[in-house]
């Protein structure tokens, strides 16, 4: 399988809808198209005689039949997205004549594309990173207009404007050591030792910066799940509809309304938050109701933050099986509802902080309890305001090896500790801060993050 052999993915959605993009790409690609793709008007060039970037009416041939009527769009390399010739066919976006026109090009001596392989000749050409290898998978899933920023600025480069430089400062540090490694008998001097500690620190420190920005990327690629739990009647599922700006659950003064689990996403500051309403809890002898509880402790034991839910107009329900979860504080949040009645006395000394007021009927109190949710699942990381770099859990763990051998090779450094010692070190940081943008790679980490692609992308 050479790199550039035609590969050829249906670009657009499985299903139905007026247009479908069939891609194919690789040296011979055009030369491909010649064969599949017959143009309107007996003057007309084939595409290997056409200019790039240009638009041709036509038909898809297939065993001397017309399958569709086509636009084909001639790309030469390298002004491509994998830097390769490239041909697009748009056709008809049936299920039925795409996969027809699929076959065709498929035929004439394409290989199907695997997932993300348009992709990874983009990155195996040199044309983009790793990081922006995987922003376009972000984009491509992104879930709010925050996570399709922050997906645009790392495609754009802005994390690896930030790792290229951390790595080629670390090449000149190490560099430096291993050129008097070379010189056994001269010592660095200690003024040239401070010097090259202050980089090791400062790209330490820069390593810490971008790790911090992790629970906000994880948040932005994967959401978090919240789950509603608390007595019946407290306004669970009205929270729910109320967050949601829908009419989602049924809400009742009747206790028990809610039975089974109830999912659906809202954007919680940009974030893609998984809401689960569940049953009120309480001791029932009605089997299904029984259920409903137990299906409402599993969906607590699932959520990433607990939205604890009381009516603060009447008195605190005897606690009967209480939630069991083992997440830290910061991410239970037990908020009063029903602020608009008359207040039971036993949540006057509550303070505010302790206990969310908010009122379902009259909307007081719902923004600050979006921000309390917002910044719970932030774990008080702090958050950009541009969301601008926002690393992954890939990145996390690359710069986290980064950092771990730095802190060693400053920590040597101090302690005047041999060279080679040193110089191993600082070897391990430029590997793994390479890692990130795919200046160190594997076969098998390429597979890793490809394979999560779509077809056709
Ligand atoms: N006054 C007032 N009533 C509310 C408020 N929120 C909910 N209610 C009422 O409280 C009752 C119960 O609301 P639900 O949202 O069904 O409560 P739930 O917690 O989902 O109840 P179960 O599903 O039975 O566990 C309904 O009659 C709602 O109209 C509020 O903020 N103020
Ligand atoms: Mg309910």
């Amino acid at each position: 399988m050479s790199p550039t052999d035609p590969i050829a993915a249906i670009a657009t959605p499985p299903g139905t809808g007026g247009l479908a993009v069939i891609r194919v790409s690789g040296r011979t690609a055009i030369a491909l198209a010649d064969t599949f793709f017959r143009p309107s008007g007996p003057a007309s060039p084939p595409p290997s005689e056409c200019a790039t970037h240009t638009v041709h009416h036509g038909h898809v041939i297939h065993a001397g039949r017309k399958i569709d009527e086509v636009l084909v769009t001639v790309f030469r390399a390298p002004r491509t997205f994998t830097r390769e010739d490239t041909i697009e066919v748009g056709c008809h976006g049936g299920a039925i004549v795409t996969r027809q026109v699929l076959e065709a090009i498929l035929a004439a001596g394409a290989r199907h594309a695997e997932p993300g392989e348009f992709t990874r000749r983009a990155f195996l050409n040199g044309r983009i990173d790793l990081t922006q290898a995987e922003a376009v998978a972000d984009l491509i899933h992104a879930r709010t207009e925050r996570a399709a920023d922050a997906a645009n600025a790392q495609l754009a480069g802005h994390l690896s404007r930030q790792i290229d430089p951390l790595r080629d400062d670390l090449m000149l540090v190490l560099a430096h050591v291993e050129a008097h490694l070379d010189f056994p008998d001269e010592d660095i001097a200690p003024e040239t030792t401070a010097r090259l500690l202050e980089r090791v620190e400062k790209a330490s420190a820069q390593c810490e910066r971008l790790l911090r920005t992790a629970p906000e990327g994880q948040l932005l690629r994967s959401g978090a799940r919240a789950a509603l739990v608390g007595p019946p009647n407290a306004g669970k599922s009205s929270l729910l509809n109320a967050l949601l700006g829908q009419d989602r659950a049924i809400v009742s003064p009747v206790a028990g309304t809610t039975r089974d689990t109830i999912e659906e996403t809202a954007n919680i500051g940009g974030f893609p938050v998984v809401f689960v309403d569940t049953a009120g809890l309480r001791e029932s002898g009605d089997t299904i109701e029984a259920e409903g509880i137990r299906r409402s402790h599993e969906a607590a034991r699932a959520a990433d933050v607990l939205l604890e839910l009381v009516d603060l107009s009447s008195p605190p329900a005897p606690t009967i099986a209480p939630v069991f979860h083992p997440l830290p504080p910061g991410r239970r949040l037990r908020i009063g509802n029903k602020s608009d009645l008359p207040i039971d006395p036993a949540y006057h000394a509550i303070p505010a902080n302790d206990l969310i007021r908010i009122s379902c009927r009259t909307g007081e109190g719902l923004p600050a309890l979006r921000e309390r949710i917002r910044q719970s699942l932030l774990e008080g990381a702090a958050s950009s305001e541009s969301a601008s770099v926002a690393v992954n859990a890939r990145h996390q763990d690359a710069l986290r090896r980064t950092q771990e051998a730095l802190d060693r090779a400053g920590s040597a450094m101090i302690a005047g500790a041999s060279l080679d010692l040193i110089a191993l070190d600082l070897r391990i940081a430029v590997g793994a801060i390479g890692e990130i943008v795919g200046k160190t790679t594997t076969e098998d980490l390429l597979d890793r993050i490809f394979s999560t692609f779509c077809l056709g992308k």
